[in-house]
């Protein structure tokens, strides 16, 4: 036990007043740690970029030329990237793989399966095949859109192989048949040039008359390419309407695909110059460039194509010019496509809205008759409805019913 004596009294006066500095010591220093940290934290907010501005009110001019001002934009008739909102960035769709999709998409087909796979298996399936029966077998393939040469060639080929082996048998008669329309299709290079070259993107040039689908395709490629892993940069060079750049605009930022768009009546070659150059600048991957179906002339549209050509090919060359054809105007695309092949060098094309029609067989006359590969087939208005044109996924899905081997 401790007895507290004078001398211990006095020890805890001093004891109290001692308690007291320390705590007014205390005091100070956590009054200074903070008034250090609030400087600190001044101090670290000046050096972040500032937070992003509250977006700039829609413009309510209709003016041509006027599209929205930002701080650093430049002069209207420059064209202006449209990148992905910077907040509130919507969550990106992951698009199916290009692989395998005429496969899944076979049923799409199947109007034309109806007139020509069943006509053509009904009419070879007889006991007994004589000339009226090739004159049907003729008019279903010309029916089907096949075109005059194809179709002679394909009934001369057919006559002749039933004839020397003798075959009666459905399951062989389709085999022969699937070969012969795959035969009608094959030899040609249909491989997509979308792979950058290194120090710049691969440049693909999309033409067509309007409503044949190029926006749209523009729009599923990108997905395509997206899916396969590759940036992808969008060109609007269709400034003959301003909803066709927020149509493409919509397709990339879905995907999370810069455009870079012209003010509404501007250069379209300015804006492909454009976007190929951001592209190269960004070593974006591939730089898909939209255009517009229709001017005022005919002629006009031609001379438009083949200047935006020539100033795209400053970067260096294109390479992919793929011409959308709209399957349902049967012949008539190609005519409007002999005009287009004249204008710009076409090096593929894509047959859409084949889910529209019975004449798939206009894939068969396009090829022939162009001399130019069908490419991709567009077979519904859906985002990943765009498939790669496989001879012998298509003449089976054209067939209808599956069978042992072509
Ligand atoms: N069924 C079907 N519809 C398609 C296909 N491809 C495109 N379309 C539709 O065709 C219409 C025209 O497509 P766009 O992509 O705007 O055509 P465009 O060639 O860009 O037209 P312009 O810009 O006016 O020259 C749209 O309604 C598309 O959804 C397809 O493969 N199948
Ligand atoms: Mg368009």
């Amino acid at each position: 036990m401790t007895a507290i004596t004078l001398p211990t009294v006095l020890r805890l006066g001093w004891l109290d007043s001692f308690m007291g500095y320390v705590v007014a010591g205390v005091a100070i220093a956590v009054l200074g740690l903070l008034v250090v940290v609030g400087l600190l934290v001044r101090v670290r907010r000046r050096g972040l970029p500032p937070t992003p501005p509250a977006p700039p009110p829609a413009p309510t001019t209709t003016a041509p030329t006027a599209t929205a001002p930002t701080a650093t934009a430049p002069q209207a008739a420059t064209p202006q990237v449209a990148e992905p909102p910077a907040v509130a960035v919507p969550a990106l769709d992951v698009p199916a793989p290009a692989a395998g999709r005429l496969v899944r998409l076979r049923d799409r087909l199947a109007r034309s399966q109806t007139t020509l796979g069943r006509g053509l298996l009904a009419v070879l399936s007889r006991d007994h095949l004589d000339e009226a029966s090739w004159e049907e077998i003729e008019e279903a393939l010309l029916g089907a859109d096949v075109g005059v040469g194809p179709t002679a060639e394909i009934v001369g080929r057919l006559r002749e192989r039933t004839r020397v082996l003798g075959s009666r048998n459905p399951g062989e008669l389709r085999a022969l048949l699937a070969e012969e329309l795959v035969r009608a299709l094959d030899s040609a290079d249909r491989s997509l040039h979308t792979a950058g070259h290194g120090d710049r993107p691969a440049v693909v040039l999309v033409v067509g008359v309007n409503g044949t689908g190029k926006t749209t395709t523009v729009g599923k490629l990108a997905r395509v390419l997206v899916a396969d892993g590759r940036s992808v940069l969008l060109g609007a060079a269709d400034t003959f309407r301003a909803a066709a750049t927020e149509q493409l605009e919509t397709w990339g930022s879905r995907v999370g695909a810069q455009t870079v768009r012209g003010p509404e009546g501007g250069d379209p070659a300015s804006v492909a110059f454009e976007a190929v150059r951001l592209g190269i600048a960004e070593g974006i991957d591939t730089v898909l460039i939209d255009t517009a179906g229709r001017l005022h002339t005919k002629t006009g549209l031609m001379d438009e194509l083949a200047k935006v050509k020539r100033v795209v090919e400053k970067h260096g060359p294109i390479d992919e010019t793929l011409l959308v054809l709209d399957a349902t105007t049967g012949q008539n695309g190609l005519v409007q496509a002999r005009v287009f092949t004249e204008a710009v060098d076409v090096t593929g094309v894509v047959l859409t809205k084949l889910d529209g029609t019975a004449k798939g067989g206009i894939v068969i006359a396009v090829q022939r008759q162009l001399g130019i590969p069908v490419k991709l087939i567009g077979l519904g208005e859906g985002p990943d409805d765009l498939a790669p044109f496989e001879p012998v996924a298509f003449v089976d899905a054209l067939l209808g019913e599956p069978h042992p081997q072509v």
